[in-house]
């Protein structure tokens, strides 16, 4: 029987069958890229008993996908590293970083979906902070986890696993930036991190879009609000982000932080107030007078969990020119009012938009 470069032809045959099913497979797999910023499923504690007490951003991209062979299963998945760190110390230009980032690669026919592992301290900033100007209906995951993959019941490693499957699944598309964690798939519009040490920390006042399990989606829901594609926002129109700052107000508030905040040059300061967004008497008057100095004010509340700050209820908002939160959280109202600020200056223009996002 003759032979190829001294090798049986039947070899030759069956190796080229196998070469090419091979790149058949992967060509029917979808191509996912992980883009890494750090967090606890990037974390290490010293035992398998420290679920809580670790260092985040330690485990690089390459290791955390390694750390999952079954991902090759389900998608063609590469990695890179953006950031090592954890989330609470991210600025307004990582999130720039990261949103160009995000939309470069979208635009590319050889990538398919994206997943971002995050901490889950700002998870909810970054997630909103994409819905608001990608312009693409390609599906976009964050991904986090509660404990450290060095934990007994770590959550990260199928949080991971459950994030790439979202982000390859055509169902995916079009759905606006989604946060998968505990089996969930939440709306990056509405989720926020409601318990502090529970794998079941993310909770959407509206509740979640819909589930993960063993690497199929079940949608129950979609989300109303503008995003990516239907946004006026385009992260690749935006060079900067103005700072917006946050006063948090209790009982016996003081002007203080309102004014040092102005002072260091806040475009907008989000009142994050009791109850309805309420206004200490005391306040009224300085938040009239900043508003008078051109810098917007923006009532929210911190009471968390569902209802919304309404409009001329207890603050006569049209007579101050202010301008509520609707139902977004104080972090998530910076969110916006930093991309709506990039854009517009005018507080009618402001409400339109924390109405429609
Ligand atoms: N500090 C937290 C963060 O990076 C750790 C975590 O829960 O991911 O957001």
């Amino acid at each position: 029987m003759r032979s190829i470069a001294g090798w049986p032809r039947q070899f030759m045959a069956a190796f080229f069958c196998v070469l090419l099913s091979g790149v058949a497979l992967a060509q029917g797999k979808p191509n996912v890229v992980v883009l890494a910023t750090g967090g606890t499923i990037a974390g290490a504690g010293a035992d398998v008993t420290n679920s809580a007490t670790y260092q985040a951003a330690k485990v690089p991209v390459d290791k955390l996908i390694a750390g999952i062979p079954q991902l090759t299963d389900i998608a063609n998945v590469r990695g890179e590293q953006v950031f090592q760190v954890a989330s609470e110390s991210l600025k307004n230009e990582n999130l720039l970083t990261l949103g160009h980032r995000v939309s470069d690669l979208l635009k590319r026919d050889d990538v398919d979906g994206i997943v971002i592992t995050h901490g889950t301290d700002t998870t909810e900033e970054t997630a909103y902070f994409l819905n608001l100007v990608i312009h693409s209906d390609k599906p976009i995951v964050v991904v986090a986890s509660m404990r450290p993959g060095t934990a007994m019941s770590a959550d990260g490693m199928l949080n991971l696993y459950n994030a790439v499957s979202v982000a390859g699944n055509r169902e995916s598309r079009g759905r606006g930036v989604l946060v998968v964690m505990n089996d969930e798939i939440n709306s990056g519009r509405d989720v926020a991190k409601t318990i502090n040490i529970r794998p079941d920390a993310f909770k959407s006042p509206w509740g979640d879009l819909g589930m993960i399990v063993e690497g199929k989606t079940y949608w129950f829901r979609r989300l109303d609000k503008r995003h990516t594609s239907t946004s006026e926002f385009d992260i690749d129109k935006i060079k900067s982000l103005p700072l917006v700052e946050i006063a948090y107000a209790s009982g016996n508030v003081s002007d203080t932080a309102y004014r040092a905040f102005a002072q260091e040059g806040a475009k907008a300061i989000i009142h994050a107030g009791p109850g309805n967004g309420s206004v200490s008497g005391s306040l009224v008057p300085v938040l009239q007078e900043l508003r008078a100095k051109g810098i917007q004010i923006i009532r929210s509340s911190h009471v968390n969990g569902g209802g919304f700050v309404l409009r001329n209820a207890e603050q006569p908002d049209d007579k101050y020119d202010w301008v509520v939160a609707h139902d977004l959280n104080p972090q998530k109202a910076r969110i916006l009012a930093t991309v709506a600020l990039s854009l517009t200056n005018d507080s009618k223009e402001l409400q339109r938009i924390f109405m429609q996002y």
